[in-house]
């Protein structure tokens, strides 16, 4: 297979795409993209990725950016040791929920938290989103019986939430999940605060 190049910092957005090439395994290369040090805003990155963030990936000639893109792209990809639900299945539903949930509806809200003055109205705002995803989990993994991706995928946003003091303590059933997932998933987490 085409080998998969990914451009990524340690300190940002590519600990998602990061942990699932580790966990599953998939051969990689790693570029690591400095943002500390404005490498991202090179000429040469921007050829990659037009507005100069992480992480990216290279396949088989063509990149692709976005975090959540790159994800549904992989688990395409390895659908089998991901065990990613069959198109149009209401399993497949439950990945695209959230998959959105986390993207669109969660991290704008998680974003107001690096922000002194907008914290607490992020660490409310998390708090609350969660706790209204509480009722769609259905546990013991996401999508219930089996373990998939999802799993991964939703380790890594609330760890990172966690690391930012953004994980809302005591919730469940997040706080059981993350207990439960720790030793199969923790070791594959690449995250840096
Ligand atoms: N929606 C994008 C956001 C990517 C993003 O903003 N990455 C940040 C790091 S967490 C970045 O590269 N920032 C550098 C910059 O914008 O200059 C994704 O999920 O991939």
């Amino acid at each position: 297979m085409t080998e998969i190049i990914h451009y990524q910092d340690p300190q940002s957005r590519a600990v998602r795409t990061q942990t699932l090439l580790n966990f599953y395994e998939i051969p990689h290369q790693n570029v690591h993209i400095d943002i500390r040090k404005g490498e991202n805003k090179s000429p040469d990155y921007l050829k990659i990725h037009p507005h100069g963030r992480v992480p990216a990936i290279q396949f088989d000639g063509q990149v692709i950016i976005e975090s959540g893109a790159i994800t549904l792209f992989l688990a395409d990809l390895f659908a089998e040791r991901m065990n990613t639900p069959k198109e149009g299945t209401p399993e497949r539903a439950v990945l695209y929920e959230w998959m959105f949930f986390l993207h669109g509806s969660l991290e704008p809200q998680a974003m107001l938290g690096f922000n002194p003055e907008t914290k607490a109205k992020g660490q409310a705002e998390v708090r609350r989103l969660l706790k209204g995803m509480s009722t769609r989990f259905k546990g013991p993994h996401v999508l219930g019986a089996e373990f998939s991706l999802l799993d991964v995928i939703l380790y890594t946003e609330l760890a990172w939430y966690r690391m930012i003091g953004l994980f809302p303590d005591g919730l469940e059933p997040f706080e059981s999940f993350m207990k439960e997932h720790e030793k199969r998933i923790g070791p594959a987490l690449s995250l840096r605060g």
